[in-house]
């Protein structure tokens, strides 16, 4: 067994890897399924050629705040994990090197990869066990900001899954990117210390509240709400508000921020004092009609590109617009040059979130697929110290042959979201379009992930294009564990 060699590989590549400096191997090896640590005796060329990035999962103590430790799971010895930066259509490997007691894996989030290294279990990649390690091997596609996280099932354990420090970006380079900006940020919102709760999220600050509400249904079920998880400790990357160093800037720069929220349990709403956000891409594809904006809503899994023009000299926090969040450490603080006064809080004036507006109504030039497929979520309260389920057209998880497309056509998704919540649904393994929120029209919006306002309804369009099994699901975990997901299949 090589193990030490292979540490010692991986972490050179890495590091070149996070410098962007590193040419890519070009190295073809077929991708081993087999797991050295349960074959020492392996010598096939594949095991012994480094692989151009490493990922170990290990415990990891993360002070987000002083003397506030947080005990996780994390990439590599940190949390967020390494920037991975990939060329689009250039094949990659990674090597995912397991140093904890329970059986994990990587899931590729918004890549155009096969079912078997996608990272869902239920799509059938291989878990990689306690003490093994795996070889991802997979051409990177679409260019974009992406990024990878745990898909375990936590269930009961809020220590697992995505509730962990497993989680990184991942960004695709085409190779055409004009750098027009000055600095280039990685925004990772993030909570901590998950618990269980009866209490209902306040929706108003959370982002449930987008207008009307379609699905609302005639009459609501009163059952008793069973446990939902929440938290009271946040940050942005590592560190709670004020624990890190500042987002230095200098006036007439323009910052180029990508913002992901790597949350296993809530939408969020950011704002920058005194700043607006110009929106470029959502989940990482180009927006038809790039808009300035006072805030911006992102569900777990979801990632939004935007420039800000530093022109109001001072010294502001960039955070949740929910007071309570934010000031348990939803935030951080950006000061420009020659600036030291206290952190300013203004609240943004417009807080609204929607969608719609970065596409297009111009009319679709392509008609509306022939096929529609209904998905209805529904919530069943569980009572007093229960989780609730919930179900996709009628049933949680698995709908066998249910959700079956046929290759080379397209669908009309319809997410009736009859719940209470707002739900982040992502489907993996392909892109879609949004055609209307809540009975307002948009095109030419792809994303992978998009929150269904409680009550309401979302339509995407859909091309059946990647066969294979993929995984779709709520991202908020419980929800997902609990229910939330279904599998859709190719004829
Ligand atoms: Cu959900």
């Amino acid at each position: 067994m090589k193990r030490r060699k292979f540490l010692q590989l991986g972490g050179a590549a890495l590091l070149g890897g996070a410098s962007g400096a590193r040419a890519f191997a070009q190295s073809q090896a077929p991708m081993s399924m087999q797991s050295p640590s349960q074959n020492p005796s392996a010598s096939k060329p594949e095991d012994t050629t480094p692989a151009d990035f490493t990922l170990r999962i290990a415990p990891i103590a993360l002070e987000v705040a002083p003397s506030r430790f947080i005990s996780t799971i994390g990439y590599n010895g940190t949390s967020p994990g390494p920037v991975l930066r990939l060329r689009e259509n250039r094949p990659v490997t990674v090597d995912v090197i397991n140093e904890t007691d329970t059986a994990e894996l990587v899931h590729w989030h918004g890549l155009f990869v096969p079912s078997e290294v996608d990272g869902a279990e239920e799509e059938g990649t291989p878990m990689v066990p306690p003490g093994g390690r795996h070889r991802y091997q997979f051409t990177p596609k679409p260019a974009g900001t992406r990024w990878y996280h745990s898909h375990a099932m936590a269930g009961a354990d809020l220590h697992r899954g995505t509730y962990t420090g497993q989680y990184g970006f991942l960004m695709i380079e085409s190779g055409n990117d004009p750098g027009k900006y000055d600095q280039e940020l990685f925004l990772a919102l993030r909570d901590w210390e998950p618990f269980f709760t009866d209490q209902m999220e306040n929706e108003a600050a959370e982002g449930g509240g987008m207008g009307p509400q379609p699905e609302r249904p005639a009459t609501l079920d009163t059952r008793p709400n069973g446990l939902e998880v929440t938290s009271q400790l946040f940050s942005i990357n590592e560190k709670a508000l004020g624990a890190g160093e500042p987002i230095r800037v200098r006036i007439g720069q323009r910052v180029l921020v990508h913002i992901l929220n790597a949350s296993a349990i809530e939408n969020r709403t950011i704002a920058l004092s005194g700043h607006q956000f110009r929106v470029i891409a959502m989940d990482g594809n180009t927006v038809p009609s790039p808009q300035s904006v006072n805030v911006l809503m992102l569900g777990p899994g979801e990632r939004i590109d935007a420039y800000i023009e530093m022109n109001q000299p001072g010294v502001w926090i960039l955070g949740s617009t929910d007071d309570s969040t934010r000031n348990a450490g939803l935030g951080v603080i950006v000061e420009y040059e020659n600036q030291h006064r206290e952190p300013q809080w203004v609240p943004p004036s417009k807080p609204v979130w929607d969608y719609t507006i970065f596409g297009t109504t111009r009319q679709p030039v392509r008609p509306a697929p022939a096929n529609t497929i209904d998905m209805v979520f529904e919530k069943i309260p569980s009572g007093a110290g229960q989780f609730n389920l919930w179900h996709v057209n009628g049933k949680p998880y698995p709908h066998d042959q249910e959700f079956v497309l046929r290759e080379g056509e397209r669908y009309r998704l319809v997410f009736r979201n009859r719940t209470d919540d707002a739900h982040p649904v992502h489907l993996h393994r392909h892109l879609f379009e949004l055609v209307d929120v809540n009975g307002k029209p948009t095109s030419g919006l792809m994303k992978d992930t998009v929150i269904v306002p409680f009550y309401g309804r979302v339509t995407a369009d859909l091309t059946a294009d990647r066969p294979g099994l993929s995984l779709f699901h709520c991202h908020i975990q419980q929800h997902m564990d609990y229910g939330f997901k279904a599998l859709f299949r190719y004829a």
